[in-house]
C-alpha cells in the first residue's frame, strides 16, 4: 500500500495523525486475525468528511496500530497512554431530577453502551459464520432475558421493507447502507446475522451486528434521565451475567470506532431548542463546555429537523458511566435555561 494522497477535503483525526513516518511504521504490520493498517483507515479515507475515519478490527488493532491510535484517543477523549479507565454504573450518585418536567423541550432520552464479545474479532475483521455465530449466542441471552426486559428477537433477514423502515423513522433500528461502516468492512453480507431486539414498549433495545455486535439501547419519550439510566444499568447487568464482553484495564470496553472506548456510552436527548439554533456560536459555546456533540434528529451525519436536536456526551473514556450522563444532565439544564432567557426576551 501507497501512503494515501490525502486532499485539504480530508479533515479526519486519522488524516492529521498519519504522517508519513508514522504509515512506514505501521503499513506491513497485522494483528492475528489478519486486520491491516489499510483496512483500519479505508473509511477515513473513502469519506473525506469523516471526523475520525479510524476503526479497529479487534482488541489487538488497538496495540499494534498504537502509533496511530493513541494520538487519536488522546485528542477525543483527553486520555493519554497512562491514564485508566474507571466504571461506575451506581445510579444513587447521580444527580438528575427531570430537566424539563412540563415536557416542553425535551422529546426523548435515549442511552446507549455498545459491546462485543471477548471471543470474537470486531465487525470489521469478524467472517460470516463468526458474525452468525455472535448473532445466534446473543439472541439466546436476550431470550432469557425476563420481566421488564422480557421482548423478541427480529432479524433483519425476512423482516418487511415497511416494518424497518417504520422502525428507523420511529429511531429504534440502524439505518441500512451507511457510507462510513460499508467502508469499514462493517456492511459486509448485509443483512445477515443483523437485527434488533425489543421489549414490548420498546424502551428496551439491543442492535445486534451494527457498528459493534451489541448496541445496548434504554430509551423513553420525555426527560427522565435517570429512570433511563436505570433500565440501562439492569439490562447491562443482566447481559454480563450471560456474555463475556470484550474489555480492557486500559482502554474499557472495546468497541470498533475508537470514539465509543471506555463507557461506550452516548447519552442522548432529543430536544427542541428552536431560539439557540439562530446562534449556533452561543448554542456551541454551551455544548462545548459541557462536553456535548450536537447531532441531528436521524443519528450521526444528519441535519437537524424543526429545531430538535441530539445532544449527547462526547467523551466516553477515562470517565465513568455516571459522569457521561451528568455531562450531558448539566448541558442540558444550561441548554434549557438559555432557550427561555431567549424566549422571554422576543416576547
Ligand atoms: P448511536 O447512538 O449508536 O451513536 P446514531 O447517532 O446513528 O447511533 O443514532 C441511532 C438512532 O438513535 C437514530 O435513529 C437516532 O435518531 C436515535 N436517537 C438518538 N438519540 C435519541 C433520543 N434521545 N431520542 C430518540 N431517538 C434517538
Ligand atoms: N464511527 C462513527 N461513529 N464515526 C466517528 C465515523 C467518522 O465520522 O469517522
Amino acid at each position: 500500500m501507497q501512503y494515501p494522497s490525502f486532499t485539504k477535503e480530508h479533515k479526519s483525526m486519522m488524516a492529521k495523525y498519519l504522517t508519513k513516518e508514522v504509515f512506514d511504521e505501521l503499513k506491513d504490520l497485522k494483528t492475528k486475525s489478519g486486520f491491516t493498517l489499510e483496512q483500519a483507515i479505508k473509511s477515513g479515507i473513502d469519506n473525506p468528511d469523516s471526523g475520525i475515519g479510524i476503526y479497529a478490527g479487534d482488541k489487538e488493532s488497538y496495540d499494534t496500530f498504537g502509533a496511530l491510535f493513541d494520538p487519536i484517543i488522546e485528542e477525543y477523549h483527553g486520555f493519554s497512554k497512562d491514564d485508566k479507565h474507571k466504571s461506575n454504573l451506581n445510579s444513587d450518585e447521580l444527580s438528575a431530577p427531570n430537566p424539563d418536567p412540563k415536557n416542553e423541550y425535551i422529546v426523548s432520552t435515549r442511552i446507549r453502551v455498545g459491546r462485543n464479545l471477548a471471543d470474537f474479532p470486531l465487525g470489521p475483521a469478524i467472517s460470516k459464520e463468526q458474525r452468525d455465530e455472535v448473532e445466534n449466542r446473543v439472541s439466546l441471552a436476550l431470550g432469557s432475558l425476563e420481566g421488564s426486559l422480557a421482548g423478541k428477537y427480529y432479524p433483519l433477514l425476512g423482516m418487511s421493507e415497511a416494518d424497518r423502515v417504520s422502525l428507523i423513522e420511529d429511531h429504534f433500528l440502524f439505518k441500512a447502507g451507511d457510507r462510513f461502516l460499508e467502508s469499514a468492512g462493517l456492511n459486509r453480507d448485509w443483512p445477515s446475522g443483523r437485527g434488533i431486539y425489543h421489549n414490548n414498549e420498546k424502551t428496551f433495545l439491543v442492535w445486534i451486528n451494527e457498528g459493534d455486535e451489541l448496541r445496548i439501547i434504554s430509551m423513553q419519550k420525555g426527560g427522565d434521565v435517570k429512570e433511563v439510566f436505570e433500565r440501562l444499568v439492569l439490562a447491562i447487568s443482566e447481559l454480563e451475567k450471560k456474555i463475556k464482553f470484550a474489555f480492557s484495564e486500559h482502554l474499557g470496553y472495546i468497541t470498533s470506532c475508537p470514539t465509543n472506548l471506555g463507557t461506550a456510552m452516548r447519552a442522548s436527548v432529543h430536544i427542541a431548542l428552536p431560539k439557540l439554533a439562530k446562534d449556533m456560536e452561543r448554542f456551541k459555546t454551551i455544548t462545548d463546555k459541557h462536553h456535548l456533540q450536537i447531532r441531528g434528529v436521524h443519528g450521526e451525519h444528519s441535519q437537524s429537523e424543526g429545531g430538535i436536536y441530539d445532544i449527547s456526551n462526547k467523551r466516553r473514556l477515562g470517565i465513568t458511566e455516571v459522569q457521561c450522563v451528568q455531562d450531558i444532565y448539566d448541558g442540558v439544564k444550561e441548554l434549557i435555561k438559555t432557550e427561555k432567557e431567549l424566549k422571554a426576551k422576543k416576547s
